[in-house]
């Protein structure tokens, strides 16, 4: 069938408006089962989408063809974690269905906005990590890269956070309850993946066959979804593994007449794709952890071998057609599974096996911090996945061996870098394996990748310097800037055309408009119109009244202790003080903004959060205060509010003390939207300020080998305090319960932290250079064509920022990869 012919046909009924109406009322009834008249919103938002969907299908097989017809090399995306938001808008944008879409709706007299936000949020990830997974899959479509995501589909996404009382309070994210249009359920595609048991040798030598046998098994079974390109008809997938009991999980749950009992082993079974972790620095340590992850790369790894094993019959092809990312720790499994797949099922020797995985494996650090890099007890490893252990034993074997023929028997060394920690309870670690497989190590920003060579690889990347390298990251510019802020999009439209959507160095183009009359005007404008939708939104929620001249003081993010959300707290209260000891001073008004959840085990953090709300209660409901200064603490942070909070912000707090903060990308979303940043010299701020000019950028407080050194000479946070009164006013008010009067010493423990235990992120060292900053921003927020001018310097020059560009350089230096050619209707 010519299914060119078929998808161009289908594509030309989009723009139909009467065709599209009768395409999603036919949905309604015939796949929801709902008459129109008794349809409720969310019946109509499911029959729009699957309409929607439709129009995808055809770029998706067409796509599929032509990567297997051009055998091309794929690269499989290996992630714990997608934090995709909502797919609904972003695949009208990709079809340009808007106009259709919001006419044949409004003649069903359905109200597309209404739609779209009644859509949950795909929450498969905590933060950072997964939602830069989410946008390199938005670009490799783009770029038509041949790509696959996989990961898990977890029954429940990242928790739900309810404010109650001030305090964070989790809920579980059930966001499957209306199913899921999107996703196409791909019962036929199921692996069986095993756990536990024992590895039995047979015979010896060169014939011996290694056998684990007595497993406990799982099967996983495929959901895929459609990722579309921008401006072009390629697509990729996403495929997401869920866990489906065994059939003799089932029968045994049949014929010993204790269903009940049987039905919770079942149950059991399938729990490891229950439930994300919402943790994004420290591992749970559980082992339910650990077969999550053997469960998702043990699927991924069969299903990528089998699609190989369709063309090719041998396997010395396979780092030529297969890519394989690491996305950190989390798929590291990946690699003895490999392994083990070619050894014991393929027969392939040892060296070939080796050789072909340290050709296929790349993997990404996102963190530095110590916690986050995974290990795991080499007890609970062997009982859950012997076979791969003795794997990981072998593969140190070999690479320990390979270190003494190069380097003699440096006894120190070698513990340095074995793959196993055997200082305490002896643990495998994760991330070298990572490194010893992989021929591609790269960080996620200048700095990042420099001190990651410098700390937790420096042996390695004395070792193997050529494997080491940069990739500063970057967001897609359709999500944060096309579908996030239409107001500024159309602007940029009218003024430098509409390519900025697939080259975001068009947006350079935007400096020649700074004198053009009206231009800084039609600017401004956006940016109120879009702190109106953000206002009426914190109204709604939290039933507080922003003033829309106000500066907008915006910082979202997880909370963390290095990211200081606790700092911006000190500049508040700072703010507040100066406020109430001189009213009638000229004040520049601001409304500060959080939003963040906490892991929900992190006490610290979930205390910040108290503090802020509490902070905000007394400063909202102060008189003495006004419209000088409003505090909100918006609850759920998610990829859909984000949405809408970004655009809103003049002023970005980018703030985490230098050299703890990987890259940052909500830092770039903020400068796309036109915000002026406040930050630290830390993470991708570094290479944002080159892009944008110093000029245009609020830098502040210690530099990385400025904190190290303050560090090695024994920091004494109480000698800050002690010359620094405002400081020290602020630290008293937050000790001795201004903020919570009810209960004064509710906070003890955070100036305790900060004063007398070290403050270890260094608020107090760098507060005093951050609330003079923010002096200058209020200055200069004064002069409002002084401010736009610099705002909009900063969008023109974020084009570097773009996750198309970064994802450029992983297909080019990385993995080595070809777009897939689509012929002519793909765009240029
Ligand atoms: C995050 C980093 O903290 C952040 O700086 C970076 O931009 C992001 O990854 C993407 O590279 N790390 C995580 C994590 O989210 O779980 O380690």
């Amino acid at each position: 069938m010519d299914l060119t012919q078929f998808a161009n046909a289908h594509d030309a009924l989009a723009k139909d408006v009467p065709a599209f109406k009768r395409a999603i009322a036919n949905k309604l009834m015939y796949q929801i089962g709902k008459d129109p008249s008794s349809a409720r919103p969310e019946d109509w938002m499911q029959a729009a989408a699957y309409a929607v969907r439709d129009h995808l299908v055809g770029r998706w097989m067409t796509t599929t063809r032509a990567q297997y017809a051009q055998d091309v090399k794929r690269v499989y995306y290996l992630s714990m974690e997608f934090l995709m938001g909502r797919t609904f808008g972003n695949a009208v944008l990709a079809l340009d269905l808007m106009t259709t879409l919001k006419q044949a709706l409004s003649e069903l007299e359905v109200d597309v906005d209404q739609l779209f936000d009644l859509e949950p949020d795909a929450a498969l990830g905590n933060g950072g990590l997964g939602r830069l997974a989410a946008c390199f899959l938005d670009s490799m479509a783009t770029l038509a890269v041949p790509g696959f995501g996989y990961g898990i589909r977890y029954d429940y996404g990242m928790f739900r956070q309810i404010i109650k009382d001030g305090r964070q309070v989790e809920a579980p994210d059930y966001w499957l309850t209306h199913g899921n249009p999107w996703e196409f359920p791909r019962p036929e595609v199921t692996y069986r993946v095993r756990f536990g048991g024992r590895v039995e040798e047979v015979g010896t030598g060169p014939t011996a066959v290694v056998r684990w046998v007595d497993t406990d098994d799982v099967l996983a079974m495929a959901y895929d979804s459609i990722v579309p390109g921008y401006g072009t008809e390629a697509t990729n997938t996403l495929r997401l593994w869920s866990a489906k009991a065994t059939e003799e999980m089932n029968l045994r749950a049949f014929n010993q007449g204790n269903y009940f009992g049987a039905v919770e082993s079942k149950n059991h079974s399938e729990n490891v794709s229950r439930v994300l972790y919402p943790d994004d620095s420290t591992p749970s340590g559980r082992e339910l952890r650990l077969r999550q992850e053997y469960f998702f790369v043990s699927a991924s790894v069969q299903d990528l071998v089998r699609r190989y094993l369709r063309t090719h019959t041998e396997f010395d092809q396979l780092a030529d057609k297969v890519s394989i990312h690491l996305n950190d720790t989390h798929p590291v499994l990946a690699i003895p599974e490999l392994m083990r797949v070619l050894l014991d099922e393929h027969r392939l020797p040892w060296a070939k096996a080796w050789a072909l995985c340290q050709k296929v494996f790349s993997y990404t650090n996102h963190t530095l911090m110590h916690e986050a890099l995974e290990t795991w007890p080499i007890d609970m490893f062997g009982r859950v996945l012997p076979r791969h252990l003795r794997i990981i034993f072998d593969i140190n074997a070999h690479f320990l061996g390979e270190l003494t023929r190069t380097h003699g028997q440096d006894v120190d060394l070698m513990r340095r870098l074995s793959l196993i920690d055997e200082s305490g309870e002896r643990r495998v670690r994760m991330a070298y394996l990572a490194v010893v497989a992989s021929h591609s190590i790269n960080g996620v920003s200048a700095l990042h990748s420099d001190l990651m060579q410098q700390s937790i690889f420096a042996d390695f990347a004395r070792l193997w310097p050529e494997r080491f390298n940069n990739k500063t990251n970057g967001v897609t510019p359709r999500r944060w800037l096309a579908h996030a802020n239409p107001g500024l999009s159309a602007l940029l439209d009218a003024r430098i055309g509409t390519g900025w959507r697939r080259q975001l160095d068009q947006l350079q183009g935007l400096k020649g408009a700074i004198e053009l009359p009206g231009f800084l005007g039609a600017f401004r404008k956006v940016k109120r119109q879009n702190k109106e939708r953000l206002a009426a939104l914190v109204q709604k929620q939290l039933g507080v009244t922003l003033n829309c001249d106000a500066l907008f003081d915006v910082q979202v993010k997880r909370i963390h202790e290095y990211k200081r959300q606790l700092l911006n707290v000190l500049h508040v209260i700072t703010r507040y003080q100066r406020i109430i000891a001189n009213p009638d001073a000229v004040w520049t008004p601001r409304v500060v903004v959080f939003a963040g959840k906490a892991a929900s085990a992190y006490h610290m953090a979930k205390q910040v959060i108290r503090l802020i709300n509490d902070v905000a209660a007394v400063i909202n409901n102060d008189p003495r205060v006004g419209d000088k200064l409003k505090v909100a603490f918006i609850p759920n942070y998610s990829v859909s509010l984000a949405e809408i909070i970004i655009p809103a912000a003049d002023l970005s707090e980018q703030i985490s003390t230098a050299g703890t903060e990987a890259s940052g990308t909500g830092n770039m979303k903020f400068a796309i939207n036109g915000a002026m940043t406040i930050g630290t010299l830390d993470g991708a701020n570094v290479e944002m300020r080159d892009h944008v000019g110093a000029d245009n950028f609020f830098i502040f407080g210690l530099t990385t080998p400025e904190v190290a050194d303050l560090k090695a000479g024994g920091y004494q946070p109480r000698r800050y305090l002690e010359n620094d009164a405002e400081l020290a006013s602020v630290l008293e008010a937050v000790r001795s319960g201004v903020f919570s009067p009810g209960e004064p010493d509710r906070y003890q423990q955070i100036f305790d932290t900060l004063v007398n235990w070290g403050d270890n992120y260094l608020l107090l060292a760098d507060y005093r250079s951050y609330i003079d900053t923010q002096d200058q921003v209020d200055a200069l927020y004064r002069n409002a064509d002084a401010w736009t001018r610099k705002a909009v310097l900063n969008v023109a020059g974020m084009g570097f920022f773009s996750a198309d560009r970064t994802i450029a350089e992983y297909a080019h230096d990385i993995w080595h990869s070809t777009p897939v050619h689509l012929g002519k209707t793909d765009a240029a």
